[in-house]
């Protein structure tokens, strides 16, 4: 890919040409054009492994083939033929790699070799497995108190790996599970269970065929989620409205062309997806929900008084929630000049659309990060719920919420145990199978775990999986701190910025990918994973493995158990990782969800994890769904500074998470480079600067800590007030650890209270 550096208009529509071509390259620059083809055809196919981008489902695992353009960059970067090798870690010291970028990092290829740090060089070197395993289990085993160690999982774990992972943790006495979710949709993991009593969506990709309405909150579908646009284009040419609130007008959401659809690609024509794109401004959902809401009560009020046709579904809140009297007094009293400020949208922009909405007979309510990474983000999510309710839009065809999860196993990895504050039954659970006490107080999350971390709490960090150095807020505090630890152990499969961020003892454990061919002493195994609908399926490895040191997650975390355990673990570490089969046997005996397990993933599609909220039945403790009241519109940092910015942190389109597979985001016009900053001509021209200029970004924050990002080009774009976008991970360093939302312990990573400073030297540009 051309990393030339250009700021200029893209037209196109999302996917297409565009996407087709972008493919392409990729396949070619990863250096396996024909492997990478092949690979792809057997993606999300009944035989097949399952994609590892995104947590879309597929239309039951049985389709042919799908494109994707992101799907297949994701491929790429696991089958590509680039090595990370022994001689390459010879070649540079680990400081002179502190100084690489991320996509400079990751492009050295995959890990081959088990390899720990060495001191005295400043190098890493290899290491045997056996000594990487004995050095990890003398380091935990040394700890006075097993909380002492973090367990971090990030969630392209497969549910067997997970379980075994948990299962080593808790066996030697934690709950630290710190996990890639923690950061993602934590907001929705703990908002909506008060609210409706599952903390999962509601809907199968079958309701999307049969709904009236859509509406999409903070979510880029183009880029995060693409097989997700078949679903949308099918559902718009069928007529129904859907309608958009994000700051940007992603590309996706205006049009796009179907790379499987020959006529539209001969033609070079392409379908609108939103019938309205609201540009909210950044952390102004609150504001819309509430203005919505507020068209819809007082419509059914004065429907009531005119003896007209109910507006709310009152059999459906009479019946099944309570709390509808004082959500309508919060919206009733909630004034106009306050949600049009705040959201930076008109009254008649948000009647309008609270009437589409009001109007259909069922709808799905659809919401990514831009809802839950806020320090509301479980209030947002829970006034999202409340619209939902107010048309009993739950438990019927057609209608529902829809977190769109991220890593593809993020959902799973949670259903298999997970999760930091584990329920005493689940504990209960596992210690009548293994026959060990599980250790009952809760452990830490993300945040608690780095609080803990920079208290000096803390002195082990495993991490299956994931790239959490670079994930997390507040770099200037949180990296020393991983830098005081005595052992950060990584399992991984390429080379990554935590890797370089690491304790005084360091280890990088290599794995195999999900689409390489997994062999263990039964022969080859499958794993399996959970989609964002909750649809649990195998995935089946196909490539040999990218070299013949790596072992699967599952054998590494056996590896680990035992060298730290040794005889007195009550568990058969061997006789599981021998044969995945087993392993499942022991979630089923845990999780009574997951009846008949083995049985059910050799059917094609797998099969779905009950919901109960989708049955209406409440798993609260009112026994019903709960209308939750948030009061006002959430905070403005200081709404009379005038110089302050909501800054909010997005993915490009060439990007995966932290791992960059260019330079480039072609919807937004961005081409060969990151450091950029988008707002509109009308904001940067108030502040005194000219488009193209180059200015630092200075966190607003009440501490003494300096959070600066510097020599940032701003670029105009259309933007709401008061509002500015850039990437991530480039802006985490300016997220305080403070900044997180109280309840979910999700950062604040899009609503990130900044100003802009002219940056000292044009030299710096570089
Ligand atoms: N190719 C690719 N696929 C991915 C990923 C990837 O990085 N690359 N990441 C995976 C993961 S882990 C996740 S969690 C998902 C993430 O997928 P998304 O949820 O789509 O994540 P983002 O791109 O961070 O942000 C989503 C949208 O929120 C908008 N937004 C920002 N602030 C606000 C706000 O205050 N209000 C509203 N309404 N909108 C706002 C942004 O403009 C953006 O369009 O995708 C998964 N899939
Ligand atoms: N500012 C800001 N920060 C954010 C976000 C944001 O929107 N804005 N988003 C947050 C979100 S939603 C998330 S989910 C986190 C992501 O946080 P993480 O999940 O920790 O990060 P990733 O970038 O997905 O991890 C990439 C690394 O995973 C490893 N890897 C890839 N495949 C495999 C595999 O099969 N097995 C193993 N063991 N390792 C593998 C590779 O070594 C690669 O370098 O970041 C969060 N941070
Ligand atoms: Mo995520």
């Amino acid at each position: 890919m051309s990393n030339k550096k250009s700021i200029e208009s893209y037209n196109e529509p999302a996917g297409g040409w565009g996407a087709l071509k972008a493919l392409g390259e990729h396949l070619v620059e990863q250096g396996i054009a024909v492997k990478g083809a092949t690979t792809l055809l057997r993606m999300n196919q009944p035989e097949g492994f399952d994609c590892p981008g995104c947590a879309w489902p597929d239309p039951k695992h049985t389709s042919s083939f799908e494109f994707c353009e992101n799907g297949g960059k994701a491929i790429a970067w696991e089958a590509t033929a680039k090595r990370c090798t022994p001689e390459f870690f010879a070649a540079h010291t680990v400081s002179e790699l502190a100084s690489w970028t991320d996509y400079e990092l990751e492009m050295v290829g995959r890990l081959t070799h088990p390899m720990v740090y060495d001191q005295s060089s400043d190098h890493y070197v290899p290491i045997s497995w056996e000594d990487a395993f004995a050095t990890i289990g003398h380091h935990l085993s040394a700890l006075p108190d097993p909380n002492m160690a973090e367990f971090y999982t990030s969630g392209r774990t497969s549910n067997e790996a997970a379980f075994l992972y948990q299962t080593f943790a808790r066996e030697y006495g934690t709950n630290n599970f710190p996990d890639c979710s923690n950061m993602c949709h934590e907001a929705t993991s703990v908002g909506l269970p008060m609210s409706i009593g599952v903390g999962k969506g509601t809907v199968l990709l079958d309701d999307f065929d049969k709904t009236d309405c859509i509406l999409i909150f903070g979510q880029n579908p183009g880029t995060n989620s693409p097989r997700m646009m078949t679903t949308l284009r099918a559902a718009s040419r069928r007529g129904v409205p859907i309608i958009s609130f994000n700051p940007f007008r992603e590309r996706a959401l205006e049009r796009f062309q179907a790379p499987q659809n020959p006529i539209e690609m001969a033609s070079l024509t392409s379908t609108p997806i939103s019938s309205r794109l609201h540009q909210v401004r950044v952390g102004g959902d609150i504001a819309v929900i509430k203005g919505m809401m507020k068209v819809l009560v007082e419509e059914d009020e004065r429907a009531h008084a005119e003896d007209q046709i109910e507006i709310l579904d009152w059999d459906f809140i009479r019946g099944h929630t309570v709390g509808i009297d004082g959500l309508a007094a919060d919206v009733k009293a909630t004034r106009w000049e306050d949600i049009e400020s705040r959201s930076g949208l008109t009254r008649e922009a948000i009647t309008e659309a609270a009437h589409v909405y009001m109007k259909a007979e069922r709808a799905i309510l659809v919401f990514g990060m831009g809802l839950t990474q806020h320090r509301h983000g479980a209030r947002n999510v829970q006034q999202l719920t409340n619209l939902c309710l107010l048309r009993g839009n739950i438990g019927k065809d057609g209608a529902g919420m829809c977190p769109v999860r991220g890593h593809s196993n993020v959902q799973g990895d949670r259903t298999v145990g997970i999760t930091e504050v584990p329920a005493q039954d689940f504990l209960d659970r596992l210690e009548r199978h293994f026959g060990f006490r599980p250790p009952s107080a809760h452990g830490h999350n993300v945040v608690t775990a780095l609080e803990a971390m920079v208290r000096g709490a803390v002195r082990v960090f495993i991490s299956m999986g994931g790239n959490i150095a670079a994930a997390i807020p507040d770099w200037r505090v949180t990296h020393q701190a991983f830098r005081n630890l005595s052992l950060t152990a990584h399992v991984s499969t390429k080379l990554n910025r935590s890797h370089l961020v690491h304790g005084r003892e360091a280890l990088i454990l290599p794995c195999l990918g999900r689409s390489e061919i997994d062999v263990q002493a039964t022969g080859p195994q499958s794993i399996t994973v959970e989609d964002s609908m909750s649809m649990v399926h195998a995935s089946t490895g196909m490539n040999q493995p990218a070299s013949e040191h790596l072992k699967s997650e599952p054998a590494i975390i056996g590896g680990m158990a035992r060298a730290t355990l040794g005889s007195r673990s009550v568990v058969d570490w061997e006789s599981l990782v021998d044969d995945y089969d087993k392993i499942r046997d022991a979630i089923e005996a845990v999780f009574p969800i997951f009846q008949g397990y083995n049985a059910r993933i050799r059917v094609p599609g797998g099969f779905h994890l009950i919901s109960t909220a989708r049955e209406r039945i409440w798993a609260t403790p009112s026994a019903k769904a709960n209308f939750l009241v948030y009061d006002g519109l959430c905070e403005d940092p200081d709404p009379k500074d005038d110089d302050v910015l909501w800054l909010t942190s997005v993915r490009s389109h060439d990007q995966y998470n932290t791992t960059l597979y260019s330079l480039s985001d072609r919807y937004r016009g961005v081409f060969g480079q990151r450091d950029v900053v988008f707002m509109s001509a009308e904001e940067i021209e108030k502040r005194g600067f000219t488009i193209g200029e180059r200015v630092d970004l200075v966190a607003v924050s009440h501490d003494d800590v300096e959070r600066v990002v510097r020599n940032f080009q701003l670029v105009a774009h259309a933007f709401p007030a008061r509002s500015c976008a850039a990437y991530f991970p480039e802006t985490n360093p300016l997220v305080p650890l403070e900044a997180h939302d109280p309840l979910s312990f999700t950062p604040s990573y899009k609503g990130i209270p900044i100003r802009l400073v002219r940056a000292e030297s044009e030299t710096r540009t570089a």
